[in-house]
């Protein structure tokens, strides 16, 4: 009998260890879920705020530009308000950072191809001394055309439409359209990351037929201008602007630059780039506005993206 109700306490016993070790688990389980619930709904509420904060930053960028347009319609250069860089400022929870940059001061990727859908050899020249100027190869600029040309003709010799895609794996046509980002240079063919990170700084993605803002540019752009503008040429004349624009871009550029090339370079934009970030605690957003401002300075955005551009 004594032995009986000792084996009884200890199945007893085990039940009770058994028991309370479930109950552990299902708490543990409860207030793992719990948490991470809490965790997700804390960074729903900051994807939320931030998203808000973002749209605000894009709002305080159509103001300064439409500001702008007020102070200075025939001119737009480095030494304006809306090129100063808005350095991180505290807002509920975290810090929000913004800068705006002249996209008209970048080669227009789809200036290559005419609005009739012909190749511009202008723009392609321009392009291809680009190129040079970063040490690309210049021949994928023919590449480029075929990507944006409405014809599946390949370009001789440097060319690649469908053919060329149909081998890659997986398999793609040319888009035979106008870009809406810049980044879609990483589809074409024989075209890299390391090449997109040294590019990507000078190009754009822009309704075609855009002008190249001399007051914005940088040297190398100055340079893709004629085969007269070396590096020294560009940064001669990065000097002569200053802080401030060109008095007369005609007569800074006229003796370096063919006619046809004059016609297509201004000292105003239309178009401009906001990146925004902020952080609300450990989250972190980052938002690329294109803004488009037109000539009663209203200010909208035509393209935006979060994370990437
Ligand atoms: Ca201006
Ligand atoms: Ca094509």
């Amino acid at each position: 009998m004594i032995a009986v109700a000792a084996r009884q306490r200890g199945v007893a016993v085990m039940i009770a260890m058994l028991v309370v070790a479930l109950g552990t688990v299902i708490a543990v389980d409860l207030m793992w879920n719990a948490s991470l619930d809490q965790r997700r709904t804390a960074s729903a509420l900051a994807a939320d705020q931030g998203l808000l904060y973002l749209q605000g930053a894009e709002a305080w960028a159509g103001e300064i530009l439409r500001q702008d347009q007020v102070d200075s319609i025939d001119s737009d250069h480095l030494g304006e308000s809306w090129a100063i860089e808005l350095p991180p400022m505290p807002v509920d929870g975290g810090a929000i950072s913004g800068r705006v940059e002249d996209l008209q001061g970048r080669f227009n990727l789809n200036n290559l191809v005419t609005p009739q859908g012909e190749e511009d050899q202008i723009a392609r020249r321009q392009f291809e001394r680009l190129l040079e100027s970063l040490e690309l190869d210049p021949t994928f600029a023919g590449v480029v055309v075929d990507w944006l040309d409405p014809d599946g003709d390949t370009g001789f010799p440097f060319g690649a439409e469908d053919a060329a895609y149909f081998s890659f794996d997986p398999p793609y046509r040319t888009s035979n359209t106008a870009i809406t980002s810049s980044s879609e240079l990483l589809a074409m063919s024989g075209f890299d990351l390391e090449s997109y990170r040294v590019l990507a700084p000078y190009v754009t993605a822009l309704p075609s037929g855009t002008s190249l803002n001399v007051n914005t540019a940088p040297a190398v752009l100055l340079a893709s201008l004629s085969d007269d503008i070396d590096m020294a040429r560009g940064a001669a004349l990065i000097e002569e602007r200053g802080g401030a624009d060109f008095p007369d871009i005609s007569t800074s550029f006229a003796g370096d630059v063919e006619p046809d090339v004059l016609r297509r370079i201004d000292g105003v934009s239309q178009y401009f780039l906001l990146t925004a970030t902020v952080a609300i605690g450990t989250n972190q957003f980052t938002m690329y506005s294109v803004l488009q401002r037109d000539n009663s300075g209203i200010v909208r955005a035509i393209f935006r993206s979060l994370g990437v551009l």
